[in-house]
């Protein structure tokens, strides 16, 4: 037994580089080229192996830890002392370090492959010497057709086994045509991109270096360039790093390791839909795994479906919709720019939610009010009511917890494989205020009165247009009415209020002829628009609930029965 100290290998001409992942732990046995860390910088990301098998003894970096060619990763215990490294061509003379970067793949490759030519006011550019790597996969498109591309501007992630990175855009210019698509393989020289407009080439040097480590980006003579220039390699060749200091990742891929990256992509999990719980948000093996249990519960929200305004962000890409249009609105006339209120962000984005995860069918009926409203106006003008002013709504709102009580499954919430039953009676109703949407709560409502519930309904609306609730006031809903009657319309599709299952929309009431058998009579009618999900409630199911409650309605003395 021989103690081998394993050592970040000759990764190319950079400073330093992060540890973001710990692979392997004390008293792990490790065979050779197996990963024992990855390293990142702001374009690139590797794992590093090792260059011997053996038990690993301690580990000499931790998460966090800026490390460089030579440092010590940690120190294995090896079958002797002269155990052979992985790769002994590639390994230096000294003590086990981890296997060594081919150091010389620029000389080979033609200048003119990698040299973007400028053709007729049009710049071809290609994927730069990389390293000695061959077939790695573009997993990340990163522009656009008619993009604006700065020099250095990353175009695509590409991906190995060991390795992610992105290719920087030799030149500025407007993309005319971006050759490669997602899932595409590419090697050096491949065409990337046709820029036109100007082009100018950033620092191609007359000549690389052939024992340049760092692949050979034409634009490699300026540190800025040699950051940009993320190299490739497989698995059995290690990648090459950039110099320069880690920074915050610059365009859209998601911060993972490439052994996360594949393991996510094993499972079809979008990577930009999972939180990392990691250093600086880096996402992890468990948060991947966690995110499939989410979802396999039925508990994960898409992105798309968590937006913030997710209409005006875009978001539909990740149910794999078309963008949201980006319409220059200036150019038709004079436009002025609003923030959205913060209840319209949040209302908003539980609104898409509901609209997208409840299968949502919306049932229209009318009840006849006639004899409640008389009886409603009589109340409140002989000042039956000590003061308060009885509601339409108040009424509804007892009616509906009659319907809850007949019908049990509205008054439910779905919970995986599960239906939770409520056997309380707590109803929300939509209040408009001037900075959005709101729904309080009646709790209890079974045990109230009209008069009770039409003074808390009051209060509540007050709190509301004040911007005075509390989530209390908000929480616990078993059901929810949502009236326009005070404005008008005839019949609408209320969203449901998650995890509720059925919402009540009610619009303005109208005198309309009712034929009673032997002729048409006056009647003020309500419409009624009963949402439901139907993942829980039947068609059937809710044209009783809306007929019973047209029932009550019409003959309020049925909510004693
Ligand atoms: N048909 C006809 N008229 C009705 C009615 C109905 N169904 N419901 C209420 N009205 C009339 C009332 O008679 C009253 O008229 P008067 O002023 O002449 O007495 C007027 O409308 C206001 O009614 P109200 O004081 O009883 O208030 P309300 O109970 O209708 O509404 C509240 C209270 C808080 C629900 C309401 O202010 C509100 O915010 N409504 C909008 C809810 C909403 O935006 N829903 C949409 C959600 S989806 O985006």
């Amino acid at each position: 037994m021989a103690l081998v100290e394993i050592q970040v290998p000759d990764i190319g001409d950079f400073d330093e580089v992060t540890v973001i992942e710990l692979l392997v732990k004390p008293g792990d046995t490790v065979a050779a080229e197996q990963s024992l860390i990855t390293v990142e910088s702001d374009k690139a990301s590797m794992e590093i192996p090792s260059s011997h098998a053996g038990v690993v003894k301690e580990l000499k970096v931790r998460l966090d830890d800026k490390v460089k060619q030579g440092s010590v990763v940690l120190t294995l215990e090896v079958q002797s002392a002269g155990a052979a490294p992985a790769s002994p061509a590639a390994a230096p003379a000294q003590a086990a370090p981890a296997r060594q970067i081919p150091t010389q793949p620029a000389a080979s490759a033609p200048t003119a492959a990698i040299n973007p030519a400028i053709v007729s006011g049009t710049t071809e550019v290609r994927v730069p010497d990389i390293g000695d790597f061959k077939d790695v996969s573009v997993i990340e498109v990163l522009v656009k057709a008619g993009d604006t591309i700065k020099a250095e501007q990353s175009l695509i992630t590409v991906e190995s086994d060991k390795a992610s990175m992105e290719i920087p855009s030799s030149h500025a210019g407007v993309l005319k045509e971006l050759k490669v698509k997602l899932g595409d393989i590419v090697n050096i020289g491949d065409l990337l991109a046709i820029l036109e407009g100007s082009a100018a080439v950033i620092g191609v040097p007359a000549q690389k270096e052939a024992a340049s480590a760092v692949a050979s980006l034409p634009a490699a003579s300026t540190p800025a360039a040699a950051e940009a220039s993320a190299p490739v390699t497989p698995a059995s060749a290690p990648a090459a790093m950039p110099a320069h200091e880690p920074a915050a990742p610059q365009g859209n891929l998601p911060h993972a390791s490439p052994s996360i990256r594949k393991f996510a992509r094993e499972l079809g999990v979008p990577l930009a839909e999972v939180k990392g719980s990691g250093p600086k948000g880096r996402i992890t093996e468990t948060d991947v795994k966690s995110f499939t249990q989410a979802v396999m519960a039925g508990a994960a929200q898409t992105k798309a479906q968590t937006a913030i305004a997710p209409a005006a962000s875009g978001g539909g890409e990740a149910l794999g919709l078309l963008p949201w249009p980006k319409v220059d609105f200036a150019k038709f006339g004079p436009v002025e720019r609003q923030d959205m209120s913060r209840i319209k962000k949040i209302s908003g984005a539980n609104l898409h939610r509901n609209w997208v995860m409840i299968p949502h069918v919306c049932n229209h009926d009318d009840a006849d009010i006639t004899a409640l409203e008389a009886f409603r106006v009589q109340m409140n003008k002989e000042n039956e009511t000590s003061g308060v002013k009885i509601t339409m709504l108040a009424f509804l709102i007892k009616a509906s917890v009659a319907a809850l009580k007949k019908f049990p499954q509205f008054n439910a919430s779905l919970d995986g494989d599960q239906l939770v039953l409520k056997q309380y009676f707590n109803v929300a109703f939509a209040a408009d205020t001037p900075n959005g949407l709101v729904v309080p709560v009646i709790k209890d409502a079974d045990k109230k009165g009209i008069v009770q519930i039409s003074q808390e309904m009051g209060e509540l609306a007050k709190k509301a247009r004040d911007g005075k609730l509390s989530p209390a006031d908000m929480q616990g809903a078993c059901f929810t009415i949502s009236s326009l009657g005070g404005i008008g319309g005839r019949y609408f599709t209320p969203i449901i209020n998650a995890p509720e299952v059925a919402i009540l929309g009610v619009c303005k009431s109208r005198i309309e002829p009712v034929w009673d058998g032997k002729a048409f009579q006056p009647r003020l009618m309500q419409p009624l628009s009963l949402s439901w999900d139907h993942r829980v409630i039947d068609g059937a199911a809710a044209a009783r609930f809306n007929a019973f409650l047209g029932q009550i309605l019409a003959d309020f003395r049925r909510v004693l029965l």
